[in-house]
């Protein structure tokens, strides 16, 4: 699969995981989005999107956001688009965070979690997180203006040891 895709414009972020055992606490997976300025694209972030912020322009939105990971399909949601991002941003970057509601939990001790990033009908990355399993978070994608000013996607999957506050500033300090 071709992991570096010119042009992408808008792009859906899918994330599922199973439930909890009976009696077990809730796994809650979140999907995260840093939007970072031109010009200072590994810099703090200007905004974040995630379940209870949204983007002031309304060009990132969480479609849909859940708890459990009960139900079947698509768990959480998140729609990019990227075409529509001011030029004052440079860079996207898309992470999942796995709250510490009941103590530390990582990605090796969630049932089944699944992304899948789409453009339309392509598919621009899928994953299942083992190359994180012992992470509590993890940078799924990058997407960067390029100097024709069309967007170039990469995969990005990178573990972190974070809870979600501090995995969503830091997430984009990472650059290779
Ligand atoms: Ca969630």
């Amino acid at each position: 699969m071709n992991s570096f895709n010119k042009g992408t414009g808008k792009v859906e972020v899918q994330l599922k995981w199973d439930p909890s055992p009976l009696g077990a606490p809730d796994t809650d997976l979140d999907i995260i989005a840093a939007t970072y300025r031109a010009g200072d694209i590994h810099g703090a972030p200007a905004y974040l999107v995630y379940f209870d912020s949204r983007s002031p322009d309304g060009t990132i939105t969480l479609n849909r956001d859940s708890r459990t990971g009960k139900g079947l399909g698509i768990d959480e949601l998140m729609t990019l688009e990227l075409e529509r991002l001011s030029d004052a941003y440079g860079r996207v970057v898309v992470g999942v965070a796995i709250q510490q509601h009941a103590g530390r939990q990582v990605f090796g001790e969630v049932a089944n979690p699944e992304f899948r990033i789409v453009e339309g009908y392509a598919e621009l990355s899928e994953g299942d997180f083992h190359e994180v399993a012992a992470s509590t978070a993890a940078t799924i994608a990058e997407f960067t203006r390029n100097g024709s000013g069309k967007w170039d996607f990469r995969e990005f999957v990178r573990g972190f040891d974070a809870d979600p506050d501090s995995f969503a500033r830091t997430m984009g300090s990472v650059t290779s």
